[in-house]
């Protein structure tokens, strides 16, 4: 098939899986074109049967800050669809790619060209940005005009059907890992280098967004680091840093928080940690505990969203109430102080990321797609 992916570039999940699904697309022998401003974080370029197209979003003074990028990405896409002969386009995250998708199936439609949409839904689309009134509308006729529609988890599909009136159906199609990403490599030096004095490595990788609670992150730490010798690695930047960063000061823990940014190699990291924290407000699935699970790093989470359906409670970490500190810390101790349990918890946390392994994924979108064309 020939396969145009519209996505974010940036490190939020919905691009990272755009990317690695168009990779792995790729190497099944699909054409995958990625339709994106810049080049994806991830994606791979020099691997065979990628394609990348830059929408070039033209600035004109007039526009002041709001340049019309829904427009030029449209355009682009009845460029792309029309140059290569796509088969289908498969638009992540609604705003505005399946709305800028409608636009371009139109206008092919007008030269006599079919351009399936697949829609998936990530998280924020729906239960965050999508849901506030200046776009509800648009991004309610863009899920419903999508020839097809999936969610990330059984819990973005509920929200979508409670807080937009779809009628299509929405297929939950979970994230997914390579596990083979996630091998630990023993001489990578990172845990010494981490933690010198061998204390417990407590990781965090977000984009340091509000929703993501990293405030909480600081808070659990702060509570274990008082009983248990430990390190607390945070792999991400965004906008929340620098309260975090007052935080870390005013707790006077500086010394033991690093922050390494937006590093692209953090397998390494994660395969030399101990526990990952996720707080969040909001998360449709939580795709960076899928990735600390693949590493074997059980997980402390929040029971937002579609968490539950990835971190088992008692089994691959604990889900606790969002801003439940205290409990978050009081389970973090009680797993990092007993090593029997910990080595449980990291046998079910791997065991749990390889139901989520790409090979058993993948094939359900390469279905999808071939249902769609079947019946064009
Ligand atoms: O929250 C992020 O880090 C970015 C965001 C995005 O849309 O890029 O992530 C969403 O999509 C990911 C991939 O499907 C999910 O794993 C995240 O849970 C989801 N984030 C939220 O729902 C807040």
């Amino acid at each position: 098939m020939k396969i145009g992916i519209v996505c974010y570039p940036t490190f939020g999940g919905s691009g990272i899986v755009a990317t690695e699904l168009g990779m792995d697309l790729a190497e099944r022998g699909h054409q995958v074109h990625f339709i994106a401003t810049s080049l994806p974080a991830r994606l791979n370029i020099t691997k065979s049967n990628i394609f990348f197209h830059k929408v070039n979003v033209e600035t004109y003074p007039l526009f002041d800050q709001y340049q019309p990028y829904s427009l030029a990405l449209s355009t682009t896409i009845v460029n792309i669809a029309q140059s290569y002969g796509l088969d289908l386009l498969h638009v992540h995250y609604a705003i505005p790619h399946a709305y800028a998708a409608y636009f371009a199936k139109q206008m092919l439609r007008e030269k006599g060209i079919d351009l399936p949409i697949v829609t998936t839904l990530h998280g924020t689309d729906i239960t965050l940005v999508g849901n506030h009134p200046v776009y509800k509308p648009a991004v309610e006729f863009s899920i419903n005009h999508s020839d097809k529609v999936t969610a990330v988890s059984e819990s973005l599909k509920e929200e979508t059907l409670e807080l937009f009136s779809i009628h299509k159906d929405i297929e939950v199609i979970p994230n997914f890992i390579d596990n083979q990403q996630f091998i630990p490599d023993e001489n990578c030096g990172c845990r010494t280098q981490m933690a010198p004095d061998a204390e417990k490595i407590i990781i965090h990788v977000s984009n340091l967004r509000k929703v993501k609670r990293v405030q909480d992150v600081i808070q659990v730490f702060y509570r274990i680091q008082k009983e248990i010798p430990s390190k607390l690695i945070i792999v991400g930047e965004g906008p929340e840093w620098e309260k975090a960063n007052n935080l870390i000061h005013e707790l006077g823990i500086e010394n033991k928080v690093k922050n390494l940014g937006k590093i692209t190699e953090f397998q390494n990291v994660l395969c030399s940690s101990d526990l990952f924290l996720l707080p969040s407000e909001k998360e449709s699935f939580g795709l960076a505990a899928l990735e600390a699970m693949a590493a074997s790093v059980p997980v402390i989470s929040s029971n937002a969203g579609g968490i539950p359906e990835v971190n088992v409670d008692g089994q691959t970490g604990f889900v606790l109430p969002i801003g439940d500190v205290d409990g978050m810390a009081e389970k973090a101790i009680q797993l990092l102080s007993n090593p029997k349990m910990l080595y449980e918890f990291k046998k079910n946390a791997k065991m749990q990321a390889m139901k989520f392994d790409e090979k058993n994924i993948i094939p359900m979108y390469e279905e999808l797609y071939l249902s769609i064309l079947e019946k064009s």
